[in-house]
């Protein structure tokens, strides 16, 4: 029986994430450290422990069938691999950065300087679309310190809260890509892969939906449950359930996690009361 062979990253800030979401689609393995890879112990998947520079090569080679890793890695590889879901995790983005002090007006500042950067496709790319002659200095880590040993005159790295910028005395000033972690598949799975893996996205959607919505339950009395409704749109339609007490009501549904607190609001001003906001497990749409 095939397995579907699933690398994800061995150590680094996508590594818990993605064993997370593994393990929340209920396969279970056993994940000793300086372990490189393991066979799931109830689903058919073995997972390989790589860094994530690697992965893009590894599933177009086929030596994994699917990997998990930001897009940025996967739009700078440039390999024939398929996005095949986004997962939401590891938000960053890629962005051009300069000394605070410099004076900018605009992309022609990097007409002529030198820019470190560990992605020099996406990079050079870009200074191609916009007609931008500057000079690009590849290394692998530490890219924000290379104008403070002046190594390069701006850098083009991955920002998250900003704050590794913020101490190095750099600015951000142009964002080329937004990126989040994803899942990548070969181009030449087998049809008995692409069933297992079939079965892994359905429950990976399940999870990811859950995540993003709330289970909401909340009391409101009889007057104010067609306003109530109109702010609860739910899956189908709230549930209505009559109390113990007369003319009062309790309903349930699911609401956006992004859109919570404004529904919260709208749902008090409407007349509810006692509402509690449940985490959901699974959600099957
Ligand atoms: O060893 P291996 O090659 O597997 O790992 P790595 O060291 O190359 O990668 P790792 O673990 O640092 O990042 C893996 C992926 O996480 C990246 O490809 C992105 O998709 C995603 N990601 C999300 C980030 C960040 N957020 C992030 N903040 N990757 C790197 N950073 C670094 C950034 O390079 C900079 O040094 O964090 C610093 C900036 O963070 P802020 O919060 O100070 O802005
Ligand atoms: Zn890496």
């Amino acid at each position: 029986m095939s397995e579907l062979k699933i690398a994800i990253q061995k150590s680094g800030r996508l590594s818990e994430n993605s064993k997370k979401l593994l393990e929340e689609c209920g396969i279970k393995f056993s994940n000793g450290s300086g372990v490189l890879k393991t066979k799931a112990v109830n689903f058919p998947v073995e997972i390989l422990f790589l860094r994530d520079d690697d992965i893009p090569q590894y599933v177009e080679q086929q030596v994994a069938d699917i990997g998990i890793l930001g897009e940025n890695m996967v739009f700078e590889k440039k390999k024939e691999v398929t996005i095949l879901e986004k997962l939401g995790f590891a938000q960053c983005r890629l962005s051009l950065a300069i000394p605070r002090e410099d004076q900018y007006d605009g992309p022609e500042y990097f007409n002529n300087k030198k820019v470190a950067t560990s992605y020099p496709a996406l990079l050079s790319e870009y200074f191609t679309a916009n007609g931008i002659k500057a000079e690009i200095e590849e290394i692998s880590g530490s890219v924000e310190i290379a104008p403070g040993i002046g190594l390069a005159d701006a850098v083009c790295d991955i920002v998250s809260s900003g704050s590794t910028l913020m101490t190095n005395g750099l600015r951000e000033v142009i964002t080329i890509l937004k990126s989040q972690a994803v899942i990548i598949g070969s181009n030449n799975l087998s049809a008995a892969k692409k069933k297992i893996l079939n079965k892994l996205l359905f429950r990976i959607r399940a999870v990811k939906s859950a995540r993003e919505n709330k289970y909401i339950l909340l009391n409101a009395p009889e007057h104010a449950v067609p306003e109530i409704c109109k702010i609860l749109p739910g899956m189908k339609s709230p549930t209505i359930l009559p109390l113990a007490e007369k003319g009062w009501f309790s309903l349930h549904s699911v609401v956006r996690e992004d859109e919570f607190w404004e529904r919260i609001k709208q749902l008090r001003n409407a007349g509810a009361e006692g509402i509690l906001v449940i985490p959901i497990e699974k959600m099957i749409l």
